[in-house]
């Protein structure tokens, strides 16, 4: 196999040996332009059978039909990146063949285009649509699928980013370093149900990589098992989550940051902090057996987390990461104070057969994972189970003769290595297995959901604490709006009894909803029903485009003048600082905070103005003010002189 990670990981940018400058540099008002491959993508499309849009339906809920909660899942670092340089971008997700073009037509000077292994087909698709239509731009590619070499890469790309992309991007563009935190662009995703929209998340991008370095994981070794802290400390990630409950108090969270509770200094601060504020979150983070063993399950409820996903993986992998409290016991604890436990399982290891197999799923069903995930244990290059396959000779010889058929199958649903027992169509076999008895004996996993947050209220509904008897309101308030779902699951889910003994405990404990959720419920059939048709004949099964722009129009915040007025900007550890010199107008106040709104559009981020003296006169600084009001708590402006405007603040 022609497959292997490059000698040399990292760009291909050239410098001159003489001027340590970049050879191709760019023009000096570089245009971005970043994108997803193109949709449509999944199995109808000649994908792999998991490829999709979507974490859950995809990959997790796959087998549960109707009761699959749908959401779409982005490619998140496109517009992180976007959000973090200086040069105006615009951010594709998921455009159309038709909608890529359109935006090539207007001549970027850089491409970016993320991707996994198993869109690699579709990664060469949009790199030929921008050589045709945009051919004088030139192509980033960046994402997990850069795990392959130069070789295989470059006829496809003029650099390649292999690591984080904010630090990559702003080099390659000459600008200059900028300091974590960066800013955090506002990502909400919507969750559906039935169809029906019934929760929103805002997306916490905390760090990347793992330094726990299980042998079969990408994410880990991509990184070189080092852990980069995207938000270095706990009252970053909680100025993030504030900005969220801003845009709405009860919206769920998702850290994304492989083993999060890991860092506990930041956790530690997070509970001070969301204690402090007493505002009942509902926050859910990757883990592992070994962080999670640090800490009590109240500690994690006090720290806003009520969902976890942690690795069940295999009786006898042996991952440092599982030395801890032994799982079987973990993960019942968990439940039992109200957070929700995503786990999965790996098929393929040597020593497994059907039995054994049979016997470990067993044992993972009896403890009951709101969310049960079986993937096949898969060689991804860079990581020490790859070297392993390719030592021992065991990739299976037909993906071995077609790297790209082997590209097109790393989604963990397609043996490739020859086991020492099984073949690998009985491993799959096993795998559908596996799915299917999940939904069958534990049932849907929302209503598993709905089962938890029962425990944790029962637990904490009349505690001393405050937070926790706040929290446990919250899922009482929680179980309510979910009440359609128990007509439904009744009706035609896999374990009626259990939906049917669960309404009845929960009404007799904390009383039926109002009459919001009850009609609702009545109407809830039809809903599924049509949930139902949609997915039989494949309709609406693909998101739209999302397009967002970043620096694009006339009034961004940049460095420059507004006709008499100097504007410099400059990043901050937390904020950006807006120097202005010369003379303040009408005009430009005007300007100026047109464009101090646009920067602070759909992110974190916060403006400090410092105003020089004799730069403003108090009227124009005060319609500054008026016309930044709605962002007071994100923005402030103080003068430099110490005469009648001293310290003006937006606040005053
Ligand atoms: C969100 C996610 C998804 C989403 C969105 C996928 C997408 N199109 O991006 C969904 C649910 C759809 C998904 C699906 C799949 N995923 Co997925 N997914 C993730 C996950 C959990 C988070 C990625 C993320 O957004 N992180 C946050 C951002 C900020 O970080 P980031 O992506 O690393 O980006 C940074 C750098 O990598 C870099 N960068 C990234 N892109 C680019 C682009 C450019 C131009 C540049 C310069 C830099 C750059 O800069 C960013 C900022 O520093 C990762 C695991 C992980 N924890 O990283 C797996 C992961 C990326 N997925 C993976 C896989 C295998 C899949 C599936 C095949 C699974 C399946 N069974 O079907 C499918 C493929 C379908 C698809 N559409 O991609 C693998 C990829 C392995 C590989 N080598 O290809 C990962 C690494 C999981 C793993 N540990 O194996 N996934
Ligand atoms: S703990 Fe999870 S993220 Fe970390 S190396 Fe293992 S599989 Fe990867």
């Amino acid at each position: 196999m022609e497959t292997k990670l490059g000698a040399v990981p990292g760009p291909l940018v050239k410098l001159t040996p003489e001027s340590g400058k970049r050879a191709d540099g760019p023009s000096h008002n570089p245009k971005v332009l970043l994108t997803s491959v193109c949709r449509p993508i999944g199995p109808a499309h000649g994908d792999a059978p998991s490829v999709g849009y979507e974490v859950l339906h995809g990959q997790i809920t796959r087998a549960q039909g109707i009761f699959s909660p749908r959401s779409t899942n982005f490619t998140y670092g496109l517009d992180y990146i976007a959000a973090n340089i200086d040069a105006p971008a615009v951010v594709l997700q998921y455009p159309s063949h038709r909608e890529l073009i359109r935006e090539l037509k207007k001549a970027p000077d850089y491409v970016g285009i993320s991707f996994n292994l198993v869109l690699f087909q579709h990664m060469k698709e949009a790199v030929a649509l921008v050589r045709k239509h945009a051919p004088r731009a030139k192509i980033v590619l960046g994402g997990y699928g850069t795990v392959l070499d130069d070789a295989t890469l470059a006829p496809y790309s003029d650099h390649i980013c292999r690591g984080e992309g904010v630090a990559f991007f702003r080099s390659l563009l000459h600008e200059p370093p900028r300091p974590k935190p960066y800013d955090h662009p506002l990502v909400l995703l919507d969750l559906k149900v039935f169809s029906i929209p019934m929760d929103r998340t805002g997306v916490i991008f905390a760090g990347l990589g793992c330094p726990n370095g299980c042998d079969f994981c990408c994410t880990s070794h991509y990184f070189k098992r080092h852990h980069i802290r995207l938000l270095p400390t706990g009252d970053d990630i909680f100025r993030v989550v504030e900005r969220y409950l801003e845009v709405d108090d009860r919206m769920s969270m998702a850290i994304l940051d492989e083993d999060f509770l890991l860092a506990k200094d930041r956790a530690v601060r997070m509970r001070e902090l969301v204690l402090k504020r007493g505002t009942p979150l509902s926050i859910f983070a990757f883990a592992s057996v070994k962080a999670l063993s640090r800490y009590t399950p109240q500690e994690l409820i006090e720290t806003g987390i009520d969902g976890v996903w942690v690795g069940f993986e295999g009786k006898r992998s042996g991952y440092s990461k599982q030395a801890g409290k032994p799982i079987e016991e973990l993960i019942p604890e968990l439940r039992s104070h109200g957070i929700t436990v995503l786990s999965s399982m790996i098929l393929g290891f040597d020593y497994h057969t059907p039995e054994i197999i049979r016997e470990e799923m067993k044992e993972f069903l009896s403890l009951k994972p709101t969310y049960g995930q079986f993937l096949i244990y898969g060689p991804t290059p860079g990581t020490p189970f790859y070297d392993r396959i390719k030592q021992e000779g065991r990739f299976r010889p037909e993906m071995e003769a077609d790297p790209e058929r082997y590209y097109h199958n790393c989604d963990g649903f397609s043996s490739m290595v020859v086991h020492p027992t099984m073949k690998g169509e009985e491993i799959e076999a096993m795998q559908r297995e596996c799915f299917d008895t999940d939904f069958r004996v534990n049932g849907p996993s929302i209503l598993r959901s709905v089962e938890v947050w029962f425990q944790g209220w029962k637990r904490y509904h009349d505690s001393d604490s405050p937070y926790l008897r706040a929290k446990a309101q919250r899922w009482k308030e929680e179980i309510h709006i979910a009440w359609p779902l128990f007509r439904v699951a009744k009706q035609s889910g896999p374990t009626p009894e259990f939906a049917a003994q669960l309404e009845k405990e929960i009404e007799a404990a904390i009383g039926a909803p109002s009459l919001g959720p009850r009609v609702r419920s009545l109407l809830a059939p039809l809903a599924a029903a049509w949930t139902g048709f949609t997915l039989r004949h494949d309709l609406f099964q693909h998101p739209k485009l999302v397009r967002n722009t970043y620096r694009t129009t006339p009034s961004a915040l940049r460095s420059g003048q507004l006709g008499s007025l100097r504007v410099s900007l400059e990043r901050a550890l937390h904020s950006t600082l807006v120097k202005l010199e010369g003379v303040m107008d009408r005009a430009s106040a005007l300007r100026l905070a047109a464009g101090i709104r646009a920067h602070l559009y759909n992110n974190d981020a916060d403006v400090k103005v410092v105003v020089a003296e004799g730069t403003a006169k108090p009227q124009d600084l005060r319609l500054l003010a008026e016309e930044l009001a709605s962002l007071r708590h994100r923005v402030s402006i103080t003068t430099t002189s110490g005469s009648e405007a001293d310290n003006f603040r937006m606040s005053a």
